[in-house]
């Protein structure tokens, strides 16, 4: 959506003076225009990073060049596809009854594996809960993604075996554990960088506005990687800002840059050179990956109700997939056997995950108490003592059972 678009829609509201006593009680009230500001004129698409068109053909850009092997061009389509496979495993499992909730990355493979891709090993990662295609980059298994959403955990991995923190649902609250990490390596000397992932929504956050003020006054080595995926659950991003969302990293005095987050060329480039800008000790900048939430917000959501057939149509034809694929047959870099075999590869993951799940253990009841506290906390003792005695009372009463038993 367009800045444009939404000061034309300005909600309307009824003229100043009525005198309701006069006013015919099925008139309509006279409307004038909204009062609010209106934002200055912008093109539908300001200044955004291509380098593949949704055709698939290959643009030059001034600013941001790629210049990839066929085989790290064919490991990035191998990559989104098995991100895209096993999302839509997760889906099925969530649908199935294995897991409680999922969020769906769907149509958003590019923004996390292009910029997942541009991570050195030693840079730390700050995710929401929609990053897997971030976390399949991070190497972490896939299946362990999934403990939380099953409930069987409060996370499923350990963040510094891959530099990939736990999923974040406070909405916006990971940009600040970002920036703080990110002037802790900076106090350390080092010369590794920070991305924090958020969302277009997130943008409204008061966390995300602190995090960028440190940011900048700390001059600290953070990537604020937004994916403007239009959504907000049901709000869209012109409820969020009146200017593009990357915009607003002026205000704070460092760089901002809009790429197309459908085209995971573009958002290599873009991030790799956010990334040495953060390591070359210039401080943070705002990436924003404009791209798009093919499916629910969670399977708990129904899109149907807030948004058109014809807009998820218009950004179906933008798929990322597609295009890099268009784009590997049209330049002959990879052929039907490859295809085929990614094909087989990614039902295979699609098992493996499936049966993951299903043999994942419960947690033991009480663990929940545990690791609250280092030195334990009188009122935890009492809760665990009370919780204990709950779980008692579903013990086997050998009278209960005789009675059910009829004798
Ligand atoms: C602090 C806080 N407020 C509200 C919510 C409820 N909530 C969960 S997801 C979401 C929308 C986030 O939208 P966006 O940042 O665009 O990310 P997306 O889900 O589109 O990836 C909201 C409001 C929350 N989890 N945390
Ligand atoms: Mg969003």
């Amino acid at each position: 959506m367009t800045v444009e678009s939404t000061a034309a829609r300005g909600t309307t509201r009824s003229s100043g003076k009525r005198t309701a006593a006069k006013t015919p009680a099925k008139k309509a009230p006279a409307k004038r225009k909204a009062a609010q500001p209106t934002a200055p004129a912008a093109p539908a698409q300001p200044e955004l990073v291509q380098l593949l068109t949704p055709e698939g053909e290959r643009v030059e850009h001034p600013d941001y060049a790629i210049d990839l092997s066929p085989d790290e061009l064919r490991g990035l389509y191998r990559d989104m596809v098995l991100t895209r496979r096993f999302d839509a495993e997760a889906t099925s499992l969530q649908r199935q009854g294995e897991l409680g909730l999922w969020a769906s990355l769907l149509g958003q493979e590019a923004a996390q594996i292009g910029s997942g891709r541009a991570l050195r090993d030693d840079d730390y990662v700050f995710p929401t809960y929609r990053e897997h295609g971030v976390a399949w980059c991070r190497g972490v298994d896939p299946a362990n993604l999934l403990g939380m959403f099953r409930g069987v955990n409060n996370g499923g991995w350990d963040p510094n075996s891959n530099n990939f923190h736990l999923y974040t649902i406070v909405i916006g609250s990971q940009t600040l554990h970002a920036t703080g990490y990110a002037m802790g390596v900076s106090k350390d000397g080092a010369d590794s960088a920070v991305v924090a992932y958020f969302g277009d929504g997130a943008s409204s956050q008061g966390d995300v506005a602190e995090a960028f003020t440190f940011a900048a006054v700390y001059n600290a080595p953070v990537v604020f990687f937004c994916q403007n995926n239009q959504w907000a659950i049901s709000e869209p991003t012109e409820k969020q800002s009146r200017v593009p969302i990357y915009q607003r990293a002026a205000g704070y005095g460092f760089p901002g840059v809009r790429v197309d987050g459908n085209d995971v060329l573009a958002v290599l480039a873009v991030t790799r050179a956010a990334l040495e800008h953060a390591r070359s000790g210039q401080g943070p900048m705002l990436v924003e990956a404009f791209t798009y939430r093919m499916g629910a917000h969670t399977t708990s959501d129904d899109p149907t109700r807030y948004r058109t057939d014809g807009e998820r149509a218009a950004w179906e034809a933008k798929d990322p997939i597609q295009r890099l694929r268009a784009y590997l047959e049209a330049e002959g870099l990879a052929d039907e056997a490859f295809f085929a075999g990614l094909e087989e590869e990614s039902e295979e993951l699609g098992r493996g995950v499936r049966e993951k799940i299903r043999t994942m253990p419960d947690p033991d009841t009480m663990a929940i108490f545990e690791n609250a506290y280092a030195d334990g906390h009188a009122l935890i003792d009492e809760e665990r003592a009370q919780f204990a005695e709950y779980l008692a009372s579903f013990a086997d009463d050998p009278a209960d059972s005789a009675a059910e038993r009829g004798n």
